[in-house]
C-alpha cells in the first residue's frame, strides 16, 4: 500500500470547496471539487466523532491534491454524523444503536438533500458509502440493507455487529450469514465491496474472521469483493487516510 506523499498534506493550488449543509438540528458537510463530478462518496466517522471528524486538513489536502493531479476523478463528499444532537453517551453500545438508527435518516433525508444541495440525482452506481470503525458498521448496514442506493461499499476497521457487539469476531459465521441473507433478500445485489483494515488495528480480530467468513459464499462475492490488511496499520484516522489514498482512485472503475 503506497504512503501518502508528503507533499500531499500542505495546501493545494486549486482545493476543493467545504459547505454545511443543515436539516432539523444537525448539519451534514460537503465538499464540492473544482471540477464538475459524476460520483459522490457518503463518508462515515467513527465513534465519538461528527461531520467534521473526516474533514481535517491534512485529508482535505490530499483530496485536492489528488484532484489536482489527475489522480482521482473529481468527486463530492459527504459526511454525515450519526450521533442525535442530544447523545452524550458515545460508548460503542451505544453508538452501535445509533448508527441503526442513523440508516433511515441516511436514506429519506441526507441522500436527498445533499444532491438536492448539489443540483444533480446521482444513480447507484455512482455513489459509494465508506467509514471508519463505527463507520465502518455503518456502511456495513447500508450494504445489508440498500443496495439500491449504493453500489460502492468500503467498510474500514469496523466489522459488523448485527449478531451483537464485535460479532464478526465472536461469530463470524453467523455475522456472515447474516450479511449474506440481507444481500439476498434486496431487489438489486449488485455491488462492489472493498474492505480494508490494518494487521495491527483493534478492529482486526472481529473483522478479519468475519471477511475470512464471507469469502467462502463465492457465489455472491466471486469478482465482487476484495479485502486488504494493511501490515502494521492500527486503529487511527490517519492510518485511514492511507486506505483511502490508495482506494478512492479504485472505486467507481
Ligand atoms: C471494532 C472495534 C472497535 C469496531 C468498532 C470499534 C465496528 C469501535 C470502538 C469505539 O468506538 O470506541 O471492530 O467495529
Amino acid at each position: 500500500m503506497l504512503k501518502i506523499p508528503s507533499e500531499y498534506t500542505a495546501d493545494c493550488a486549486h482545493p476543493g470547496k467545504i459547505t454545511t449543509v443543515p436539516y432539523g438540528e444537525k448539519a451534514f458537510l460537503l465538499y464540492t471539487p473544482v471540477r464538475p463530478a459524476s460520483h459522490i462518496l457518503y463518508l462515515i466517522h467513527g465513534g465519538g466523532g461528527d461531520e467534521r471528524t473526516f474533514f481535517r486538513p491534512s485529508f482535505v489536502h490530499m483530496v485536492d491534491h489528488m484532484i489536482d493531479k489527475g489522480q482521482l476523478e473529481p468527486l463530492y463528499i459527504v459526511t454525515p454524523c450519526f450521533y442525535d444532537p442530544e447523545q452524550t453517551d458515545k460508548s460503542p453500545g451505544t453508538s452501535g444503536k445509533a448508527v441503526l438508527k442513523f440508516q433511515k435518516e441516511l436514506r429519506e433525508q441526507i441522500v436527498p438533500l445533499a444532491e438536492k444541495e448539489i443540483g444533480r440525482h446521482f444513480d447507484c452506481t455512482q455513489r459509494a458509502i465508506s467509514g471508519f470503525s463505527m463507520g465502518g458498521m455503518t456502511t456495513w448496514y447500508a450494504f445489508m440493507g440498500s443496495l439500491d442506493l449504493f453500489y460502492w461499499f468500503m467498510p474500514m476497521s469496523g466489522d459488523c455487529w448485527a449478531l451483537g457487539e464485535k460479532g464478526g469476531g465472536d461469530k463470524p459465521e453467523e455475522t456472515a450469514e447474516a450479511i449474506v441473507d440481507a444481500v439476498k433478500q434486496q431487489k438489486a445485489p449488485d455491488f462492489r465491496l472493498y474492505a480494508i483494515t490494518g494487521s495491527k488495528d483493534i478492529a482486526y480480530p472481529n473483522l478479519d474472521p468475519q471477511m475470512q467468513a464471507l469469502k467462502r459464499y463465492s457465489d455472491i462475492f466471486e469478482g465482487k469483493l476484495r479485502y486488504d490488511v494493511l501490515d502494521g496499520g492500527v486503529h487511527d484516522y490517519e492510518t485511514i487516510f492511507r486506505y483511502l489514498y490508495n482506494a478512492l482512485p479504485v472505486i467507481f472503475h
